[in-house]
């Protein structure tokens, strides 16, 4: 479905590459040669990385259910007949996971019909090709069909990097972002800096790629990969299969990075051949210098990466990431030990494989390996056991190979093609709230309240082997590398290290594939949006802005500690109002830390003192008196999901400012896409100053202009004030946004 995306491509790689090693003056990374190859203008861009916006063209971009509904509203607004970019939308996120895949599967569809509807209809008017509820997850189903060597693809959620493992740059962006670009704008991205992963030896035993993310994680913590490009690289990269590369590039998204990427090489054309792409496979092979890095930068990696990392693939252990972030890591053998000193529950209450991350047939092969071993020794899980596979290749796959059989008599439940537990989609029986339990899963994320819904829940990840294991032995403080099981015939043995198969011999099953292709001519069909709708809502332009400066806004929230996108627009049962701005954002800031209250969630209106209200019903106090708000946050604010809902309900709710230590990427453009001024404190240690009953100005606005700092005045209660500097990174166009409302305002 690529190749002639790629063909064009290529055609025109050479030339542009040519003029970019004469303008730097030197060879070109990986990522440079995506980069420069999608330029808008190569010759009137300017190069300069952590400094110039880039304006890039995607080949294509692809979109979720959850994050869709509003993209797909925004890009209505552009009034076009058809998307300028191939496009497509998956329907993975809305399906809960409770009965198992087929009933879950079928109350989704019921459940869920407006918004699948609107979808519908709105790729097919639009040209856009539509992915049935069920037939998988997006990263999957875009490795499985769309992804190639040397493209670039935006996509509407933040681990579309997952593309990476077939060596394309693959961005995960907000759905303003991905509305403009299908109504044919270039896309603004900041000029990454790179980060070279320098891989040596070879993965064995027990180590798998997971492994070297969630070591990544550990060493470059979650926002290390802040407005960078990790890019892989070494005689290492070649030993991990391409699924295998899928998975450390997904989660590069807990790093913050705008994304990662490995080098064209043997293992992605097997997984090319294997997945129908033979000829994609051979294009690529035949031009293959265009998509690796230039000879030269292997040489001296110094002079082309911003920094550098080694990391040796034959001294690599299985690491355990967790709780509640995904950086606190360890190798496993440490694992009992920290639990026991920082009073972890080492009973595990549920253990959870696959999803987006971690479903290849190399994960579940291996998995199963580890099962079977427990059979044979005539144990269970101990856990509550759930498989969510990627995809319907993925599923029928496991089926006829005889691992969702080994799984079931495991005690394992197999879930639908979707994201289900992932997103706090899951129903779990025995979780009760306020109680702090452990659960594992080989996800990529483990924010509070993630998957069950439940703060306290200490969520931990690993490789999909090792949490097999864990459900085998229902012990956080097991150590299946080094540490003896118990049978059931009360003998002790230990499990052999996982083994399994990168890619299915066999080749992979087909169910039903699920694609519903675009009307040829959409003109004369509609879009379905029940106009009474509780699940959609048409979007109204927010307000221009008035060309005043903000003077003495109250502080709506003042955050403490990690605040994920999780935390200001939380998922799971809240999920069934994304399309629905009003609904919504009721749900505004309900998992964030309230500096100045108790609760998470909750505070003060400081204009009647009433106290314990949600953060929605406050600001809906103010909006209704026409009054705007001010929001301060801690470091990476906004780190994790691309859900732009964490940008819009504080717009709606009229949060004219947020104020913070610092952004995460996706978050920070999704602000100003929608037209909230994003500042971050140019001193930090300013966040302590302010105080709840404080008011807040922001002046200058009329010359706010790139790279010049505003003034931000704190009054306080006593009639003093005082005033400090906080700086932006608000570029000519991103000032027209503001002006304009929101970026969609600007466009028309
Ligand atoms: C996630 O993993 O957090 C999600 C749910 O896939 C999000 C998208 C969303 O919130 O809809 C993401 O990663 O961007
Ligand atoms: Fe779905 Fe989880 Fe992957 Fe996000 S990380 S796309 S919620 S499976």
């Amino acid at each position: 479905m690529s190749m002639d995306l790629a063909k064009n491509l290529y055609a025109k790689m050479p030339d542009v590459f040519a003029k970019a090693r004469k303008k730097f003056g030197r060879g070109l990374t990986l990522s440079e040669k995506v980069l420069v190859s999608h330029a808008d203008n190569f010759d009137t861009q300017t190069w300069e990385r952590g400094k110039a916006m880039l304006a890039l063209r995607p080949d294509r971009v692809a979109m979720q259910d959850a994050t869709a509904q509003m993209a797909m509203l925004q890009f209505m607004q552009a009034n076009k007949a058809t998307v300028a970019v191939p496009s497509t939308i998956h329907c993975d996120h809305l399906i809960r996971a409770e009965m198992g895949s087929e009933k879950d599967l079928l109350r989704a569809v019921d459940e869920n019909k407006e918004v699948y509807n609107f979808l519908a209809s709105a790729a097919k008017k639009y040209g856009i090709g539509f992915w049935k509820p069920g037939a998988g997850i997006i990263h999957q189903v875009v490795l499985e069909n769309y992804a190639f060597p040397g493209g670039l693809i935006i996509g509407t959620d933040s681990h579309t990097p997952n593309g990476g493992g077939l060596g394309m740059l693959a961005i995960g962006v907000g759905g303003a972002d991905a509305g403009e670009v299908m109504a044919g704008l270039p896309w603004e991205v900041l000029h990454p800096k790179l980060i070279g992963i320098h891989l040596t030896g070879k993965l064995s035993g027990w180590a798998s790629p997971k492994d070297v993310i969630l070591f990544l994680c550990g060493l470059l913590t979650v926002k290390g990969g802040t407005n960078k490009i990790v890019e892989y690289f070494g005689p290492g990269a070649e030993t991990i299969s391409a699924t295998g590369k899928g998975t450390i590039c997904n989660m590069g998204a807990e790093l913050g990075a705008t994304t990662s990427v490995f080098p064209f090489d043997q293992k992605m054309v097997a997984y090319l051949n294997i997945t129908d792409r033979a000829d994609l496979a051979n294009l690529a092979i035949a031009n293959r210098s265009l998509l690796v890095a230039d000879p030269e930068v292997s040489l001296s990696p110094e002079k082309y990466y911003d920094q550098i990392v080694e990391v040796d693939l034959s001294t690599l252990e299985p690491h355990v990431v967790g709780p509640h972030t995904p950086d606190l890591a360890r190798p496993i053998s440490k694992m009992a030990a920290e639990a026991k000193e920082k009073g972890y529950p080492v009973e595990l209450k549920a253990a959870l494989i696959g999803s987006c991350t971690n479903s290849s047939y190399e994960d579940i092969s291996r998995s199963a390996h580890i099962a079977q071993q427990g059979l044979k020794a005539g144990l269970k899980a101990k856990t509550s056991f759930l498989v969510s596979p990627g995809s319907e290749r993925i599923y029928h796959t496991m089926k006829r190979d005889g691992f969702l059989d080994t799984f079931e008599k495991l005690g394992g439940t197999v879930l639908s093609n979707s994201c289900g537990p992932c997103i706090g989609q899951w129903k779990r029986a025995d979780g009760v709230k306020g109680k702090a339990d452990s659960i594992v899963s080989s996800f990529n994320r483990n924010f509070p309240g993630r998957n069950d819904g439940i703060n306290e829940t200490l969520s931990f990840l690993a490789s999909p082997e090792i949490v097999t294991a864990y459900a085998i032995s229902g012990d956080l403080a097991f150590d299946p590398v080094h540490q003896n099981i118990t049978g059931a015939d009360g003998k002790e043995f230990k499990f052999l290290p996982p083994q399994g198969e990168e890619l299915p011999a066999k080749g992979f099953a087909k169910g039903e594939e699920g694609f519903v292709a675009p009307a040829v001519n959409g003109e004369g069909l509609t879009v379905d949006v029940p106009p009474t709708s509780e699940r959609l809502q048409l979007l109204q332009p927010f307000p221009r802005w008035d060309g005043k400066d903000f003077d003495k806004l109250p502080l709506l929230i003042k955050t403490k500690g990690k605040t994920t996108t999780d935390h200001i627009s939380p998922a799971g049962p809240w999920l069934k109002f994304r399309g629905h701005l009003d609904k919504i954002s009721d749900n505004m800031f309900l998992g964030a830390n309230n500096a100045f209250f108790p609760e998470p969630g909750k505070g003060t209106d400081v204009l009647t003192g009433e106290t314990g209200l949600t953060i929605a019903q406050i600001a809906r106090r103010y909006k209704a008196k026409g009054i705007g708000s001010i929001v301060v946050g801690d470091e990476n604010y906004g780190e994790g999901s691309s859900r732009e809902h964490a940008a819009m309900s504080p717009r709606f709710l009229n949060v004219r400012v947020v104020i913070t230590k610092s952004f995460a990427r996706i978050h920070e453009t999704n602000l100003k896409k929608q037209g909230i001024l994003a500042l971050t404190f140019a001193d930090p240690k300013d966040y302590e100053k302010i105080e709840q009953q404080d008011r807040i100005s922001v002046t200058g606005l009329s010359s706010l202009a790139p790279g010049k700092p505003v003034q931000v005045t704190i009054h306080k209660p006593d009639g003093t004030s005082l005033t400090i500097q906080a700086n932006h990174s608000i570029t000519e166009q991103q000032i027209a946004w503001f002006k304009a409302g929101s970026a969609l305002n600007a466009l028309n």
